[in-house]
């Protein structure tokens, strides 16, 4: 078997299975990568969602012991929607970042990975593969970026040329010497776009995050959310594209061809009140194929009462309130609260007053009395 040949055919075949960009790096350690997840756990940048031994984020040879060489793959997703439908006083709506548009693209590059694994052993049957998506041990960034897929950008991204930052990054390690990419030159220079945008000062520097104070993880998490926080969220109720849809090099990057990632308008941007009443079992029918479906509805539905706050939607108050006096969630009951107050109608005054006769919970008692400091406030 001739490795280079072999390597141009599988470059063919994975365009063919509609694998849009595909690179290669060795195996060797990733020290540099390893010293900086070491200073963000220091820092307490660390969202807490990395895998947590930094070994075996950094060397490919624990994850796989014959381990040669890493193919990085990426699809790219869309920045732009068809028929995205408004929101309106009444009808207000909330948004999905853009990578939960469409299939969850776990199962889109997993199933890719697998056709390619399938490919490489029908040629060369005893290889060993390892694949992984997002979930599994490497920086899939720091991967993409060694075998050539795009630079590391300061808004953190792995950016490509073709597709700017909208692409979805996966790899697999094997057993076979493929001949490593060429690296990209960081085409960022003088920019920083990225940096003065972001609402919560999350991008400390180019290329370093704290993970605590971004907004694509604070709504992620499950508790309260942190006062300084919840207008800055607006009407996002899972992730946040603001560095991105910023950044120069996305311009004109629409990316409409991934027929798995074309979102569904309704879902994507949905509207925030029917949002409140799902239960689980709707909840997980109805967003459940897509990838921000992955900490259940609760976040979600705590992030739609936050944009309803943020819109000052005031036909959203009677069903605040009803969440406020019954949903056995505190985190729900809390945030209601806040938003009632937030809101600023009579009704709600009157149902923050009684709530705080019958709260029993500290945390959402607090809520409760910061909903009503809103009257003070506002008079
Ligand atoms: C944890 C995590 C998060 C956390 C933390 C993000 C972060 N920036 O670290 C949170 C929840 C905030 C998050 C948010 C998002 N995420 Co995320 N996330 C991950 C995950 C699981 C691990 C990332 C990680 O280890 N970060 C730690 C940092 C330190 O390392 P790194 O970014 O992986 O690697 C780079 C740095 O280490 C840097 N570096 C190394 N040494 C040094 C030294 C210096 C001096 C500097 C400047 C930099 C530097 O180079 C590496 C390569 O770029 C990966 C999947 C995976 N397994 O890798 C997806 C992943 C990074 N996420 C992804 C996406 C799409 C997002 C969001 C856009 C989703 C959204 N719209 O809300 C946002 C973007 C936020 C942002 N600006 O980064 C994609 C990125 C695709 C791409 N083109 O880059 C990934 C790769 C998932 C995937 N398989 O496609 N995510
Ligand atoms: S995803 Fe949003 S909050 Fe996070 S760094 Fe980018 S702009 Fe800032
Ligand atoms: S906005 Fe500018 S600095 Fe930020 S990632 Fe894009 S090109 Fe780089």
């Amino acid at each position: 078997m001739n490795i280079n040949q072999f390597q141009n055919n599988l470059i063919e075949y994975a365009a063919s299975i509609g694998i849009d960009k595909i690179g290669f790096t060795s195996a060797s350690p990733f020290h540099e990568l390893k010293n900086r997840l070491v200073r963000q756990q220091e820092l307490g940048y660390a969202s807490g969602f990395e895998e947590s031994d930094i070994e075996k984020r950094t060397h490919p040879e624990l994850l796989l012991s014959e381990a040669e060489s890493i193919i990085a793959i990426a699809i790219a997703y869309p920045s732009k929607m068809k028929d995205a439908p408004s929101s309106t006083k009444g009808a207000r709506r909330g948004i999905f970042a853009r990578a939960s548009w469409g299939m969850d693209y776990h199962t889109v590059l997993r199933e890719k990975l697998a056709l390619l694994e399938l490919f490489i052993l029908t040629h060369i049957p005893d290889a060993k593969l390892r694949s992984m998506v997002d979930t599994g041990e490497l920086s899939d960034r720091a991967v993409a970026e060694r075998a050539g897929i795009g630079w590391s950008a300061k808004n953190c991204a792995v950016i490509t040329p073709e597709f700017g930052s909208y692409v979805y990054l996966g790899e697999m390690v094997t057993s076979i010497p493929f001949a490593p990419s060429e690296q990209m030159e960081d085409q960022c220079g003088d920019c920083r776009l990225c940096l003065d945008i972001c609402p919560t000062g999350a991008l400390i520097e180019g290329g370093q995050l704290n993970a605590q104070r971004c907004i694509a993880f604070i709504t992620q998490t499950k508790t309260m959310v942190p006062d300084e926080f919840r207008a800055k969220i607006g009407n996002r109720i899972y992730g946040c594209d603001t560095c991105q849809t910023i950044c120069p090099k996305n311009k004109a990057k629409a990316n409409l061809h991934q027929e798995a990632f074309k979102p569904d308008p309704e879902l994507v941007k949905p509207l925030l009140i029917p949002l409140l009443s799902m239960t689980n079992r709707s909840f997980k029918e109805t967003y459940g194929h897509m990838s921000g479906a992955w900490r259940g509805k609760n976040p979600i539905q705590r992030n739609a009462i936050i944009a309803l706050a943020h819109f000052k939607e005031a036909s959203a108050v009677p069903t605040l309130i009803k969440l406020m006096e019954n949903d056995a969630r505190p985190v729900i009951r809390g945030t209601a609260a806040w938003a009632i107050g937030k809101i600023n109608t009579e009704e709600g005054l009157v149902a923050l007053k009684k709530a705080e006769q019958t709260e029993e919970v500290q945390e959402v008692l607090e809520e409760i009395r910061k909903g009503l400091l809103f009257y003070t406030l506002e008079k």
